[in-house]
């Protein structure tokens, strides 16, 4: 069986971080609205979804992503590069144990899930503004014990490894090359997005099928002329507090 971990929106995300892209008011009905139909795509694209409780004192919260890094063998909790969401790891942690090991990134160390992408048994992280040297080294430890290799990216001009680059196929990544480094991954197909959508690369794959923001025509167009799979859903709220559609889930099989 396949879980979505998610979480619903807090009122407070109008105080949401902000990094690359300037304060817009967060209609808040719209995103929860948005919210709840990106959960019955989830429902729809073979997940049971798992809603943790509203956290309304953490304003990025429904960004459950960015709290931990699951693999098959176990999950590893994060230590969030900004300050403000470390706390949302907690019941993030306490959601995790009924399924994985425990393992934990510490202080000095910073690490985001937004910047972990896995591929097969390497993961590729991005060294942004939000994961630091000492957390990837961390993660870099936990996982050889299972035999996972990290591979370093570099992140300029977004937020995250996964703004810049998501996988859409078995061996097909979705890229935007001015955000990152194609020579990082080396061996595998590259998808760019269209020069018109430049934070279209964030995408989800689940089983067949690419679950991706609405808005980014042309991007999609490509992903369908390589024939994959695509479903849109509108999160033009969340994207206003700079998430997509990896971050509002955490996939796990069980
Ligand atoms: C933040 O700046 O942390 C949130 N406003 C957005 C986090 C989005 N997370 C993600 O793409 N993994």
């Amino acid at each position: 069986m396949r879980i979505a971990i998610t979480r619903g929106l807090a009122p407070s995300i109008v105080n949401c971080e902000l990094t690359h892209l300037e304060r817009e008011p967060i209609n808040l009905e719209v995103g929860v609205e948005q919210h709840a139909r990106y959960e019955a795509c989830l429902e729809e694209l073979g997940c049971e979804v798992r809603r943790l409780p509203i956290e309304p004192e953490m304003p990025d919260s429904v960004f459950v992503e960015d709290a931990a890094v699951v693999l098959d063998e176990m999950a590893v909790i994060t230590r969030p590069g900004a300050e403000s969401r470390r706390v949302e790891t907690l019941s993030v942690s306490r959601a995790l144990e009924a399924y994985r090991e425990i393992q934990r990134i510490e202080k000095p160390g910073t690490l985001d899930g937004g910047d972990v992408l896995l591929i097969g048994r390497v993961l590729y992280v991005g060294a942004s503004e939000r994961s630091n040297r000492s957390g990837i080294e961390q993660l870099a430890e936990i996982v050889a014990i299972h035999g996972y290799q990290v591979r370093v990216a570099p992140v300029h001009g977004c937020l995250h490894l996964k703004s810049a680059v998501t996988q859409v196929g078995e061996g097909t990544l979705l890229m935007n090359p001015a955000f990152t480094s194609i020579e990082c991954f080396e061996g595998l197909e590259l998808l760019e997005v269209d020069p018109l959508e430049p934070l279209g690369a964030n995408a989800l794959l689940l089983g067949e099928t690419v679950l991706y923001p609405a808005g980014y025509p042309r991007t999609r167009r490509r992903m369908e002329g390589k024939g994959l799979q695509v479903r849109t859903v509108d999160v033009s709220e969340l994207r206003k507090a700079e998430g997509g559609v990896t971050c509002c889930a955490l996939i796990l099989e069980v």
